[in-house]
């Protein structure tokens, strides 16, 4: 199916937007090809458990398992222990189903008895039965702080408790700095196999950036010869989902497919626009990427399949080297 050299694909993902091409991408490709690196930097501490919202929606999306209407969580949800909890007077505004519970359980007990982030992944990804590899970004905390008028919140009390309604001024990454990123993923981005690097429409201020600041990432990414492609998460000025959109007209950025391509910079070989955004493709062009312009919104598998291909199709053009064989 698969030509045999070069062939490996890593994704940087976020959550719902990011996980909607993830599957794509593991649709079309091999068990082994595609490596998914993963935003930690939602991940919080919450009623004593250890919870890791990006990861989880890659592990339930990629299972088959994800609640598609809801967003987030999975299918097939009770909620007996929220309710209990707001019987006592609880803290209920995370709510947590009763199938989710069993997998922040699970995570932290594992934690707790000294296992790592990474290991704790691969014991959930087993469980799934999802095939593909999934990273955290790093085993270390790394927890986003958004700057708000309002003042500081941690990222899910900004996003989930106030709604994303506090206007945001900026962001900062509590142990960013000191942080490794995850041993694999340091390693897949050294490796002579690696084809191609997907961006995922993911947020680029508060999912992507994390990714991309941890210590030697940029640099490796830098030196990497496998083409590096973003994925536009703006479209005709909107975020399929979430705040994206509205953080940058709260950062006084323009709401466009260009300046989420200026933001990520020369990192990138090439980046792909939604069909409605074709005027800009020549600005975007202007900044020296190469630009594909094709359907990107993902409202079921075949659209999330169509794009899959032609993101690695584009990669294939920018590489020369084939990564899919009789699709
Ligand atoms: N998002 C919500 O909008 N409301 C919730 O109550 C909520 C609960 C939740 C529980 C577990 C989980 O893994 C994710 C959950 N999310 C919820 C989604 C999540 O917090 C955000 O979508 C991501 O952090 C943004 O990528």
């Amino acid at each position: 199916m698969i030509s045999t050299k070069n062939t490996k694909i890593l994704a940087l993902s976020g959550g719902v937007g990011g996980a909607k091409l993830a599957l794509g991408l593991a649709t079309i490709t091999t068990d082994e090809q595609l490596t998914v690196v993963v935003n930690t930097a939602d991940d919080f501490e919450h009623l004593g458990l250890s919870i890791s919202p990006d990861l989880d929606t890659l592990l339930y999306t990629l299972a088959g398992e994800s609640n598609q209407s809801q967003g987030w969580g999975l299918q097939g949800e009770s909620w007996q222990a929220m309710n209990m909890l707001s019987s006592f007077g609880g803290e209920t505004w995370f709510q947590l189903g009763d199938r989710d519970l069993g997998t922040h359980l699970m995570r932290t007990q594992a934690l707790r008895q000294g296992q790592n982030l990474t290991e704790v992944t691969e014991i959930l990804r087993q469980g799934f039965k999802v095939k593909q590899r999934i990273l955290p970004m790093s085993d270390d905390p790394v927890r986003t702080q958004v700057n708000t008028i309002d003042g500081q919140l941690p990222f899910q009390h900004y996003f989930v408790r106030e709604r994303c309604e506090p206007k945001v001024t900026g962001f900062y990454f509590e142990g960013l700095s000191q942080a490794k990123a995850q041993a694999e993923f340091v390693a897949l981005l050294q490796d002579p196999e690696l084809a191609a690097v997907v961006i995922c429409p993911s947020n680029p201020f508060v999912s992507v950036a994390p990714m991309l600041n941890l210590s030697g990432v940029k640099a490796l990414l830098q030196k990497c010869q496998a083409p590096i492609v973003a994925v536009s998460p703006i479209v005709s000025g909107m975020a399929i989902k979430g705040p994206a959109a509205k953080m940058m007209n709260e950062l006084n950025m323009p709401c466009t497919a260009v300046a989420v391509a200026e933001y990520y910079g020369d990192l990138l070989d090439g980046f792909v626009i939604d069909d409605s955004d074709v005027k800009q493709a020549d600005d975007i062009a202007q900044l020296g990427l190469e630009v594909l312009v094709t359907p990107t919104v993902m409202n079921n598998l075949d659209d999330k399949v169509a794009l899959a291909k032609q993101v690695l199709t584009f990669c294939e053009t920018l590489q020369g080297e084939e990564l899919l064989c009789g699709q």
